[in-house]
């Protein structure tokens, strides 16, 4: 895989998708957007990874939103079409059936908030800056950010934090939920690396199952949550790892899941 923006890397279960513009601070400009499409697609199937780690290039940032440059010419209809791309890749990392963790190693604006909001999980660098100030470009949010926040942190703070356009630091991101984790910029792809492997270890389809009931549970009522649960946990006794993970207990030893 060669990519013009992306750094692809594949270690010990772990598939690395690293944003590489970081003399325009990993900004999103189309052909980024094409191309973490193509990496997020391609990783979907590859048995060699089992969880996704996103992060950007250099000490300074995650992404610092969409490219400003590309945006300031939209009209009506390619604004429109742009954003759609995007939230066409913010919706295959939300709904992806392995655990993606979002490693916000520096600002994380506009783009670059919704691209981490899509993500699983988010461990923050402790110099990490997020925040949605398109407002202050004349723009709102466009890659689900209106959406999401309000989801994850609450509709009051999701209203401030988008009419204002503030952006805040990771320890207040963390104090809103926005982010897990803080740790210092040198712990941070460890920190995520080993929440990488304590996920690994279960099984497969487990984890995709509780991705999607935990996604789609949240648009629904209790009750028809509860039951969309109780068909996904019918599903998920008929895999072969779920005979193998309860029979590892009584047994005993670890289990030795096959994704089957
Ligand atoms: N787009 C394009 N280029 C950028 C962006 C960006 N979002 N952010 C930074 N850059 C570029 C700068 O232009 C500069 O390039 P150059 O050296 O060629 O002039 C380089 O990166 C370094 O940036 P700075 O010199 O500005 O670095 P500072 O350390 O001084 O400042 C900041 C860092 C505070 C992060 C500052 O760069 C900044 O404010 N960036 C813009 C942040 C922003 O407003 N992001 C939101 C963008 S809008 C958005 O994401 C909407 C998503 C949905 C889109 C729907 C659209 C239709």
């Amino acid at each position: 895989m060669n990519y013009e923006n992306l750094k692809i890397k594949k270690d010990n279960g772990i598939g690395w998708i690293v944003i590489n513009r970081p003399d325009k601070l990993n900004a999103l400009n189309i052909k980024t957007v094409e191309e973490l499409k193509d990496a997020f697609t391609v990783f979907q199937t590859d048995a060699d990874v089992k969880v996704v780690i996103l992060t950007g290039s250099g000490e300074k940032a995650f992404v610092a939103g969409a490219d400003i440059k590309e945006l300031a010419g939209f009209d009506e209809q390619s604004g429109r079409d742009y954003v759609i791309k995007g939230q066409e890749v913010t919706q295959i990392i939300e709904n992806f059936k392995k655990p993606v963790i979002a490693a916000v190693n520096g600002y994380a604006l506009g783009g670059g908030t919704e691209l981490a909001l899509a993500c699983h999980f988010r461990f923050a660098s402790d110099n990490a800056m997020m925040g949605q100030p398109e407002v202050k470009l004349g723009l709102i949010p466009g890659f689900g950010g209106t959406q999401r926040l309000a989801r994850l942190v609450g509709k009051g703070i999701a209203m401030e934090l988008i009419l204002t356009g503030r952006t805040i630091n990771a320890e207040e991101a963390h104090r809103i939920g926005l982010v897990n984790k803080v740790v210092t910029q040198d712990e941070l792809l460890a920190a995520c690396e080993a929440l990488a492997n304590k996920i690994m270890v279960n099984g497969p389809a487990a984890l995709a199952f509780s991705i999607e009931a935990i996604n789609k549970g949240l648009d629904k009522t209790l009750d028809d949550g509860l039951l969309f649960e109780a068909e996904l946990f019918g599903k998920v006794c008929a895999t072969e790892d779920s005979k193998e993970g309860t029979l590892a207990f009584l047994e005993k030893r670890k289990a030795n899941f096959t994704g089957k």
